[in-house]
């Protein structure tokens, strides 16, 4: 039976990875810090069967503990400071977390393994933000990149250090390029989940209007449960590389509030949105838009979910958890 390591499994793709990894029989052991982590019940329902360690991607002697509990064939590194907005409030630690956090985790890979690189096969969650100013388009694995946030700098270092630990000690570690992935687990913070839940809440009576920042950006958003699958098919080359993983389309969020208003049969949203510059970004990443050609052609890998079936599935969802509130 095979056996991974999942750091950020509280996260949305810890969960979907997860899932995934149980159904093809492997054994997961989950990394999840803190002393009473709140979403600690979250994990324990949606995937009982993962066993958790404790550690943090700050503590390299955690790391190394939890890797001699699990005994991983695959590591797949998603923890981090996630949200690009607050990277700004807190550069100094989204910088030891999401960019020093790989060093640690590839430097316990590497003392578990006593540098033999065939033992443990390393996955790194890069991200499109490390493009930022984006300097072509479409974004490919070869685009110069330019990030344009503390969280994006931080990515850059993660992303490179993953390069460096393949090409120093030949690690089978793979960088995994991904644009935005969002799903009915996506946080409440990030710009889908806030317009699908203020489209349901809007929709049952609970809320009057929805507060948002620069709507003129594009992203190309596909669902996290196919890109998972992405993560995992890396892992199974022969050799490790780098992908971009992405679905070659792009939407402004006024795309995004027209898909969502639409599903609940609102068409003109101009009277329940409002812009704020609490919203607006220091420094916006204005458009990405992946070219997802070698992860079509080596990994055999297809998106399944489309956008509008994507901004349709969270509704749906949104609908369903918000009407409990209404009938209280
Ligand atoms: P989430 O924000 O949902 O999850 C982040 C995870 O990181 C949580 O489990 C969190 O745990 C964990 N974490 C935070 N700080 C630490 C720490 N000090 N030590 C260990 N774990 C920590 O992110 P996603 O699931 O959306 O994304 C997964 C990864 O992919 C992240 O690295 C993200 O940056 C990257 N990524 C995501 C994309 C997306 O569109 N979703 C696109 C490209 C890259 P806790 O509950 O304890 O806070
Ligand atoms: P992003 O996602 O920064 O791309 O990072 P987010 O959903 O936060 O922002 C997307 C775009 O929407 C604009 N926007 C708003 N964003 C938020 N969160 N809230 C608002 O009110 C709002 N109004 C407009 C933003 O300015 C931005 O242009 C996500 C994260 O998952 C990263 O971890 C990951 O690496 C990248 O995707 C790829």
């Amino acid at each position: 039976m095979a056996r991974a390591l999942i750091t950020g499994i509280t996260g949305q793709d810890g969960l979907y990875l997860s899932e995934l990894l149980l159904s093809k029989g492997y054994e997961v052991y989950g990394l999840i810090r803190g002393q009473n982590n709140p979403k600690l019940d979250l994990v324990r329902e949606t995937v009982p069967d993962v066993k958790l360690v404790t550690g943090d991607l700050t503590d390299l002697s955690s790391l190394l503990r939890a890797l001699q509990v699990a005994q991983p064939d695959e590591v797949y590194n998603l923890g981090a400071i996630s949200f690009v907005a607050y990277s700004w409030e807190n550069a100094t630690l989204t910088s030891d977390v999401t960019g020093k956090g790989v060093l640690n985790i590839l430097e316990a890979v590497r003392l578990y393994s006593n540098d033999d690189p065939s033992k443990v096969r390393f996955y790194q969650a890069s991200s499109s933000e490390m493009f930022g100013k984006v300097q072509e388009v479409p974004q490919r694995e070869s685009t110069l990149l330019w990030p344009r946030s503390p969280y994006g700098v931080a990515k850059v270092f993660g992303h490179y250090m993953t390069i460096n630990y393949r090409e120093s000690y030949g690690m089978h570690a793979s960088s995994g390029i991904l644009f935005n992935h969002e799903s009915p687990r996506r946080g409440p913070e990030f710009v889908t989940r806030k317009v699908t839940q203020a489209v349901a809440r809007i929709k049952l009576g609970l809320q009057d209007d929805l507060v948002l920042g620069n709507l003129d950006a594009k992203r190309d958003w596909g669902f996290a449960g196919d890109y998972v699958e992405a993560m995992w098919l890396m892992l199974q080359q022969p050799e490790a590389d780098d992908y971009v993983v992405a679905t070659g389309e792009t939407h402004s969020i006024r795309d995004l509030l027209d898909h969502a208003f639409a599903h609940v049969g609102i068409e003109d949203w101009s009277g329940y949105v409002k812009q704020d510059p609490r919203f607006m970004r220091p420094a916006e990443v204005e458009l990405l838009i992946g070219d997802p050609a070698k992860a079509h052609e080596k990994l055999g890998w297809e998106r399944k979910v489309d956008f509008p079936g994507l901004v349709g599935m969270m509704v749906e969802n949104d609908l369903r958890e918000q009407s409990g509130h209404a009938g209280r």
